[in-house]
């Protein structure tokens, strides 16, 4: 790939909106050069504004073949425990090729919605008796091989999952496939590291999956593992997303889940708490000034029932935070953010809750904002669209009803807001079209696969 010029009548650039913007993409896939007031001559025209893409901080891939099929009540009130349950009855059956279908899907369905990378919190590592596989880092490759596919950025995050609960409790029979010895697990990492290493799109951090499945020399373990590959990868773990986790960690320890990561582990910028949901207001600001980016999975969470964020305090902090798609029961930036606002508004009585400055448009700064703690989560050099940074942008869809007629960050506000249709026209990852007006080249071709894998999964 050569030098490439593209123009952009409109751009969303650090420093705000911008008007005739000229982008010169590098041979490696990077910005080299933004000019403004520039002319389209010798230069791509782009269709539409254009706005760094999102990155998807959370993901468990094959959770998206089972969205929408554990909404039937069940006979004792459902809740995440009951739903933790089905999750793991879904799972014992698929095999490597059925996850390469799902994700390969569901990376395809993700770039098309505007997502162009996403961090893979992989646990899904064992053979179906909780044997590793021939090649113990099989089911880690198969969701490479989806990226690869697809062409998404991704940050893998292998997972230690050892224990059930709290205290070292051993694994339950339905966490078979999760679990690893720590000398295995940091086999695992460095097999990871070394083959993805320098790799365009692709990171590699660690992620211990809760307090409730590692015990604390486990975590210091896996922090020095990753720290003698890579000191400034990323470290994501599933904090405080239920009450009865809180429960457990305070008669574990005395203190609850964050508040004994804040003490005993001490939290940082290369730290990502995913549902960061049941936080004291002192925790809320702990994790605020660590610099952590707290990951939010609005629609999730929704599903699970999980409770709500104190997201008005943790931003008055300074707190940082990005959007992850978790269980996939949805697929869509835009939506994650109504409904990170949408749970505030309805829980506070109130409109434009997590606004910060006044005057300012809601729908901008919630997608600026999580696109740069998403691309700290990830830990990839992506978020806006700066000197430097990977090419990995969206361009808006002005045919769209709801984005008609708009501008600058009205585009934002009525992608997030409206009652749009089809936000998204084109994607670039790396300097690469991936989806040119609304749709993905592999499109056809991974939902015929996922429909012929899930009809045999399903009967
Ligand atoms: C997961 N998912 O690891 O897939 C979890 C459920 C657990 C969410 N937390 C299992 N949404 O946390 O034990
Ligand atoms: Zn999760």
């Amino acid at each position: 790939m050569s030098t490439r010029r593209y123009f952009a009548a409109h751009a969303l650039l650090p420093q705000g909106w911008a008007r005739d913007v000229c982008f010169t993409v590098d041979a490696g896939g990077f910005l080299s050069a933004i000019e403004t007031g520039c002319t389209a001559t010798e230069a791509e025209r782009l269709a539409g504004p254009v706005i760094a893409g999102m990155p998807n901080l959370h993901s468990h891939a094959f959770q998206r073949a089972m969205a929408g099929l554990t909404e039937k009540g069940g006979p004792a009130g459902d809740s995440f425990w009951s739903w933790r349950e089905q999750m793991y009855r879904f799972l014992e059956r698929l095999t490597p090729d059925d996850v390469e279908v799902i994700a390969t899907r569901l990376y395809v369905e993700m770039l098309e919605a505007g997502y162009t990378s996403v961090a893979e919190f992989h646990y899904l590592h064992h053979d179906a008796s909780g044997a590793p596989y021939g090649d113990p880092a099989e089911m880690a490759w198969r969701h490479v091989a989806a990226a690869d596919t697809a062409g998404i950025g991704l940050t893998m995050l292998p997972v230690l999952y050892a224990h059930s609960n709290f205290g070292g409790l051993p694994p339950v029979a339905g966490q078979r496939r999760f679990i690893h010895a720590i000398d295995a697990f940091e086999r695992l990492m460095e097999t990871l590291a070394t083959r993805l290493h320098g790799t365009p799109l692709r990171r590699v951090g660690a992620a211990p999956h809760s307090l409730r499945a590692v015990t604390p020399q486990e975590l210091g373990a896996v922090i020095a593992a990753l720290n003698r590959m890579d000191s400034s990868a990323p470290l994501h773990i599933h904090a405080a997303e239920q009450r009865k986790e809180v429960d457990d960690s305070l008669a574990w320890s005395g203190l609850r889940p964050v508040e004994w990561l804040l003490k005993e582990v001490g939290l940082s910028e290369r730290w990502t708490l995913v549902h960061a949901t049941h936080m004291t207001p002192e925790e809320t600001e702990g994790v605020a000034r660590s610099g952590a980016v707290a990951g939010l999975c609005p629609s999730t969470e929704g599903d699970l029932g999980d409770g709500f964020f104190d997201a008005p305090r943790y931003l008055a902090a300074g707190g940082r935070f990005g959007i992850g798609g978790d269980s996939h029961v949805g697929v869509d930036p835009f939506m994650e953010l109504r409904w990170f606002e949408y749970g505030q508004r309805l829980k506070s009585e109130r409109r434009n809750v997590l606004v910060q400055d006044i005057g300012a448009s809601l729908g901008g700064e919630l997608y600026r904002r999580a696109a740069v703690g998403g691309a700290q989560a990830l830990a990839q050099p992506v978020g806006t669209l700066a000197i430097g940074q990977r090419a990995d942008w969206i361009v808006l869809n002005t045919d769209d009803a709801a984005l008609t007629e708009q501008q600058g960050d009205g585009w934002l506000d009525a992608a997030i807001f409206g009652p749009v249709r089809r936000p998204v026209r084109d994607v670039m990852v790396g300097g690469q079209w991936r989806v040119r007006d609304g749709v993905h080249p592999q499109s056809a071709a991974s939902l015929a696969r996922y429909r012929t894998m899930l009809k045999r999964l399903l009967a």
